[in-house]
């Protein structure tokens, strides 16, 4: 393989042509050509961010290819874990795994601390994040801030299963930024705020920065917390070090790190940061809720498939080369 070969692949951020339904993968002619030319017919996730490595999964069939004011935007339906949204060229979710990933982002926070009652999401735009949310029965209010409509919209179309959350009648949704919604937002008013974003190439770039960390803080409750999308031990140590020090340096309370296998994710894993601000103590690391399976608002909601008390726990082990580094930055 040439190195024009992977970048003919990689070029996943050329405007794409919408595609009718249906489209087939055979179709070079319909833009088919975003799907990796490495090996033919096969969707390969290739980035700087990833450089020398790129997952692969068979492509059945394209379902959308769209270009928004942020980003391009594709569905496919691949030939093991189901339709797939990807984001400029990234994997962002698939039907087989999304549950690894939107349960822990989710649970960590909320079974960490007592009656959660107002929740913001940013990002998250497919709504899986808010379906996770509406398990809580102690919640009244939830807000989402996505900056992306297209992605919304393709995910109530083609993730009926994810964009369910968008059901819960506690949720408002706000299509803006949301950086700007956060310094908007009124001061402690938030129990927990959950950051689904991308990562920080592109529209999210900002999410990762230490004034957005600071709007945070300011808009959560004293013993509020956060939890952000956290990058890959294995690719990302020295994102992970930033994000740690700048969490550090802003949030008073506990600040910890947890990772979960999401096996269509850069080296199969994902981590998520754990913060809280000044005030009643939060221990990330012992779950004090359950989740009440009992009382969904959303009533054909699927049951959990991934997160348990015990997995919480774990979450928060950490590899001795990622401790090292991690601990060091934050001590808890
Ligand atoms: N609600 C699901 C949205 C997913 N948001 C996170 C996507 C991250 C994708 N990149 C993973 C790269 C790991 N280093």
């Amino acid at each position: 393989m040439t190195d024009q070969n992977v970048t003919a692949a990689a070029a996943t951020n050329s405007p794409m042509k919408k595609l009718k339904e249906g489209d087939d993968n055979n179709n070079a002619v319909n833009g088919v050509k975003s799907i990796s030319s490495v090996i033919p017919g096969w969707f390969s996730e290739i980035s700087t961010m990833w450089p020398g490595e790129a997952h692969s999964l068979k492509v059945e069939k394209i379902l959308f290819q769209g270009k928004s004011d942020y980003q391009d935007v594709m569905v496919f339906q691949s030939a093991t874990y189901g339709k797939v949204l990807v984001l400029d060229g990234v994997i962002q979710l698939t039907e087989r795994d999304e549950c690894a990933y939107q349960e822990m982002i989710t649970h960590l926070p909320l079974c960490s601390i007592p009656n959660p009652k107002k929740v913001l999401v940013i990002g998250g735009g497919d709504g899986g994040v808010l379906r996770e949310v509406a398990r809580h029965s102690s919640v009244e209010h939830i807000d989402i801030c996505e900056i992306d409509k297209m992605v919304i919209d393709v995910s109530k179309e083609h993730f009926p299963d994810v964009a369910i959350g968008y059901k819960d009648p506690r949720v408002t949704l706000h299509v803006g930024d949301g950086v700007a919604f956060l310094k908007a937002a009124q001061e402690g008013s938030y129990d927990a705020v959950i950051v689904d974003s991308s990562d920080p190439i592109g529209p999210a770039e900002e999410l990762f920065k230490k004034p957005f960390f600071e709007s945070v803080a300011k808009a959560l409750r004293p013993g509020g917390v956060m939890c952000t999308q956290a990058e890959s031990i294995w690719l990302h140590m020295n994102i992970i070090e930033g994000i740690v020090e700048n969490c550090r340096e802003v949030f008073k309370g506990s600040v910890n790190y947890a990772w979960t296998t999401v096996p269509t994710y850069p080296s199969g894993v994902i981590g998520f940061m754990l913060c809280s601000t000044e005030g009643p103590e939060v221990d990330f690391k012992n779950p004090i809720n359950q989740i009440d399976v009992q009382e969904n608002q959303i009533k054909s909601i699927v049951p959990l498939k991934f997160y348990n008390q015990e997995i919480h726990a774990a979450a928060f082990c950490l590899p001795s080369f990622a401790k090292r580094v991690i601990e060091s930055k934050a001590e808890n």
